[in-house]
């Protein structure tokens, strides 16, 4: 009789699903570059989470950075929209079926250039979003042009010097009223690990600046998006732990060591501190912040701001609990009585 080999059971996670269910297809990026490593975190914590990919919609614009979708939740709904208007296709997605979780992914050139407008008006609405930006400093697709996010005197492998001074765009979300604004770097593993699953159980706009190396145009002595310049410049201005609200876990630390912030969901980030004092709670000091480490070359990382309990977009816009997607026809659009009263109204 053959002897029978029994295999171990495969890992799954709280829903019962492998991590594999939340891959997608072999990335055509080049070998290193940065989006690849967040691509893989994005992985983790929608796997740690235990999401249900068939609930989440994948949103991008154009470049590398936006190709990025097709690479992770290959089950998921997804929108590859044109260049810089990711946002507009999310509002209209999400707002028709509000019970999609939504993730963004764009690049600099994609947010601070052709979709700067678009992005202004996505960060002062506080649609449930997870937006994400992978930040190379220049326009990875076309050839390593500049983007608004170089900083001033980084040099381009040919020796161009950039003489403009950047687009801030974690100070801009915060500015304009984003309610979790973050900063990682794609080298960061258990950082932007926590940092994303923090957003993902944030109710509302999530903005998180991921700075993420171009190892073909933008990775050179004199670029100061470089793998190692970025090691070097790092801020960061906590230790982050993430507790899901379905895990129980006690944490003990000493009062004044620890901020902790409790999430819409009932999860925890809790935020060590390291030395400095810093709440992120307090707009103020989320700006100075980001300010004086911009003036110092450096890159402040970490969770910088979180407002957890102010109203979505949904809410803001009292909408039907159902989502307008699920609604029966007669109840999505007025009938000819109401046409008519409104007709009468104008006359
Ligand atoms: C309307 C329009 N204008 C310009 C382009 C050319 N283009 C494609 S990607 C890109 C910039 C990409 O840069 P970024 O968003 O930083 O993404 P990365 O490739 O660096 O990840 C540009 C200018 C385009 N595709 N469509
Ligand atoms: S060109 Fe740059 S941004 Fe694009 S895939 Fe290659 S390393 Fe990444
Ligand atoms: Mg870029």
């Amino acid at each position: 009789m053959d002897a029978v080999t029994t295999q171990p059971p495969k890992k799954t996670n709280r829903i019962g699903l492998e991590l594999a269910t939340y891959r997608g297809s072999k990335t055509t990026l080049c070998a290193g570059c940065g989006h690849n490593a967040i691509s893989e975190r994005i992985i983790d914590a929608f796997y740690e989470l235990g999401t249900d990919p068939k609930r989440v919609i994948k949103l991008s614009g154009i470049g590398c950075s936006s190709k990025t979708p097709a690479y992770f939740l290959g089950g998921s709904h997804g929108f590859n929209a044109v260049h810089g208007r990711m946002p507009s296709v999310a509002t209209g997605a999400l707002l028709a079926n509000s019970s999609l979780q939504g993730i963004g992914v764009s690049g600099d050139g994609d947010t601070g250039a052709i979709g700067i407008g678009q992005f202004v008006h996505l960060m002062r609405r506080n649609l449930p979003l997870v937006y994400i930006i992978e930040d190379n400093g220049c326009y990875g697709l076309t050839k390593g042009q500049f983007s608004p996010t170089a900083d001033l005197g980084s040099k381009l492998k040919n020796g161009v010097v950039n003489d403009l001074p950047p687009i801030d765009t974690c100070a801009l979300a915060v500015e304009l009223g984003a309610t979790f604004v973050a900063r990682s770097f794609s080298g960061d593993k258990k950082q932007l690990l926590a940092i994303l699953k923090a957003a993902l159980s944030h109710r509302g706009t999530s903005m998180i600046d991921v700075i993420s190396p171009c190892v073909t145009f933008n990775d050179h002595e004199g670029s100061t998006k470089s793998y190692s310049y970025v090691k070097e410049h790092d801020e960061p201005l906590g230790e982050i732990s993430f507790v899901p609200f379905f895990e129980d876990i006690t944490v003990e630390y000493d009062p004044g060591t620890t901020t902790e912030v409790k999430m819409h969901d009932g999860s925890r980030l809790l935020l060590k501190k390291l030395g400095n004092d810093y709440n992120p709670t307090d707009k103020m000091q989320a700006l100075t912040v980001l300010h004086e480490t911009l003036r110092r070359g450096e890159f402040a990382t970490g969770v910088i701001y979180v407002e957890p309990d102010k109203d979505d977009f949904i809410t803001q816009l009292n909408l039907v609990d159902t989502p307008l997607a699920a609604l029966p026809m007669d109840r999505t659009r007025p009938g000819k009585a109401v046409l008519d009263e409104v007709m009468e109204s104008l006359r």
